[in-house]
């Protein structure tokens, strides 16, 4: 594989819980995913994410990690672990696991220890114990609204307060004790030395504090994203990820608005790479992608990084929905679920979407289940649902359930070939209209998403134009997105998009490599893209 193959891979996100079950206890699991490697393959992906799959007690689907080192047994074994990234490696497919350095589990050795000990103890130091306000303390330290909803503080029996962005049983670490800094780069090394290629970042913006934990005003630097000093961490995983052998990356989730602060994280010696989660909050709509582009692509050419391009994963709204809504004025923080879908429309959208997103430049994000077409399940009961984000916003926000049902594989009928027939049922609900999108039902039929995720993902192996390099917008009207994709010697490439209502005529001389969806002679109908030869 290339040198700096993060540089422009299409790497496919395994989300371990809905992937496959092996050993049909309704979860996913490592024997599952082994099982289903030689689809991988078959796909034509380069790389696998893995979202966490560490021993956790699951408050919030394991990224609570218990033990960094360890597998949970729901998923499997360490020994499994280490098979299912040699034998990846066979296949030329390259591992990716994910790190949550930000905050532990509440079953944390570490937390468990401070818990144990009494205020002002060095194991209360590893973490963000403080007095609360108010005459009593009964207030929390400060008015911190954390990213599931609710405050950020709780308070224990002894009247102190720990600090916890995410849910109360995730504690935040504190970055400046220095037994965290080791700890984690220990913790790199020991996936590293396990052959891992590389590693997702979680959070990773949010990882240093105002150790003065000032409230949030909306003025200047903030006491908790985004801090100068969060740098000297990458800075130092950097060097780590560089002293190994092969071409190990750092790929950081980064959620920031400003590009400029953004791109400080890919400097030469920092991350490789991180997500760009533009699109995620991006209507179907030609000038905001059109910008999203210009803007991304111009804000990192001055550090040098490639970018990457995500439609979807296990926190938003699967795009399929989102595309398929009439309203446009979708934002993915209001995960409401009061406009209509039109599916036909979301997914002839969503189909156009890969196209362009596997024609710029730059890496590419897969979502399990987006090449079946799978769109968000709306409809989990209230008593089922499982991500504490439905819990915390006292039900206002359904929450991430809905992108994270297992994949339908094959049969017509729940589980679908997720689970072994005739075991318990799959840990959320499947819908009965996925027999429709199965795997077995997708693969040789040229009119499904699976075989059009293939027949692109198998021309941008072949054409050298993909992937990294420069992309120059063609000059067309307002609401088409057409852009080509220069090299030496080779006929250029170009990616056509038509946002409007109305066909287009396509350039002439072109030779049609892919589309999206039916054309009318030389015509591009509305909602459709082509790869040409021009
Ligand atoms: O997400 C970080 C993050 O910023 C989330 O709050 C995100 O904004 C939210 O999920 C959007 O709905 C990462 C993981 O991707 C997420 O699954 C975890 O829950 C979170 O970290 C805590 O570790």
């Amino acid at each position: 594989m290339s040198k700096m193959w993060w540089r422009d891979a299409v790497i496919y996100q395994v989300y371990p819980r809905s992937f496959a079950d092996g050993n049909g206890d309704g979860v996913g699991d490592l024997e599952g995913i082994r099982s289903k490697l030689s689809y991988l393959r078959w796909l034509g992906i380069d790389a696998i994410w893995f979202n966490p799959w560490y021993a956790s007690p699951m408050a919030d689907a394991g990224y609570d990690v218990a033990d960094y080192r360890a597998i949970d047994p729901l998923f499997g074994t360490l020994a499994e672990a280490e098979a299912l990234i040699a034998e990846a490696h066979e296949l030329g497919i390259r591992i990716i696991v994910d790190v949550v350095p930000n905050h532990v589990s509440r079953e944390h050795p570490w937390f468990r220890a401070a818990l144990a000990a009494t205020p002002g103890s060095p194991e209360r130091e590893r973490f963000w114990f403080r007095k609360g306000r108010g005459a009593e303390g009964e207030l929390p330290p400060t008015n911190w609204i954390s990213q599931f909803g609710g405050g950020t503080w709780t308070r224990v029996g002894d009247g102190q307060w720990y600090l916890h962005l995410f849910d109360s049983a995730q504690p935040d670490l504190n970055w400046e004790h220095p037994d965290v800094r080791t700890e984690f780069e220990s913790v790199l090394r020991f996936w590293f030395d396990r052959g891992v290629d590389g590693i997702r970042v979680d959070s990773a913006a949010l990882l240093t504090k105002d150790p003065k934990l000032p409230e949030v005003n909306g003025a200047g630097i903030h006491p908790f994203t985004d801090r100068d000093d969060v740098h000297d961490i990458y800075r130092a995983w950097r060097r780590i990820a560089d002293s190994y052998d092969g071409d190990r990356a750092l790929i950081g989730e980064v959620w920031l608005a400003d590009k400029q602060r953004f791109a400080n994280y890919l400097r030469p010696d920092e991350l490789h790479s991180a997500f760009n989660f533009d699109f995620l909050c991006c209507p179907w709509d030609a000038a905001r992608l059109r910008a999203i582009i210009s803007d991304t692509l111009a804000s990192h050419a001055p550090v040098d990084a490639p970018t990457t391009w995500v439609l979807s994963n296990h926190d938003v709204t699967r795009h399929v929905t989102r595309y398929g809504r009439k309203d446009t004025s979708f934002s993915f923080a209001t995960r409401r679920h009061d406009t209509p879908v039109d599916l036909p429309l979301g997914h002839q959208r969503a189909r156009a979407a890969v196209l362009l997103t596997l024609a710029l430049p730059g890496a590419a994000y897969l979502y399990q289940g987006e090449e079946l077409g799978l769109w968000e399940v709306e409809d989990i009961h209230p008593e089922l649902r499982q991500d504490p984000m439905w819990h915390r916003t006292g039900n206002v926000d359904p929450g991430r359930d809905g992108c994270r049902v297992p994949l339908p594989w094959a049969g017509d009928a729940p589980p679908f070939g997720f689970s072994p027939s005739e075991t318990k049922a799959p840990w959320l609900p499947q819908p009965a209209t996925w027999k429709a999108h199965t795997v077995e039902l997708q693969m040789g039929d040229p009119s499904s998403m699976l075989e059009l995720y293939r027949t692109a993902l198998r021309l941008r192996r072949s054409l050298p134009q993909l992937g990294d390099g420069p992309m120059n917008w063609l000059d067309t009207s307002e609401r088409v997105l057409a852009f080509t994709r220069p090299s030496d010697g080779d006929r250029a490439f170009a990616c056509v998009l038509n946002l409007s209502e109305r066909a287009i005529r396509l350039p002439p001389h072109h030779r049609l490599l892919l589309a999206s969806g039916p054309l009318s002679g030389d015509n591009l109908p509305p909602d459709t893209a082509v790869w040409l030869q021009v």
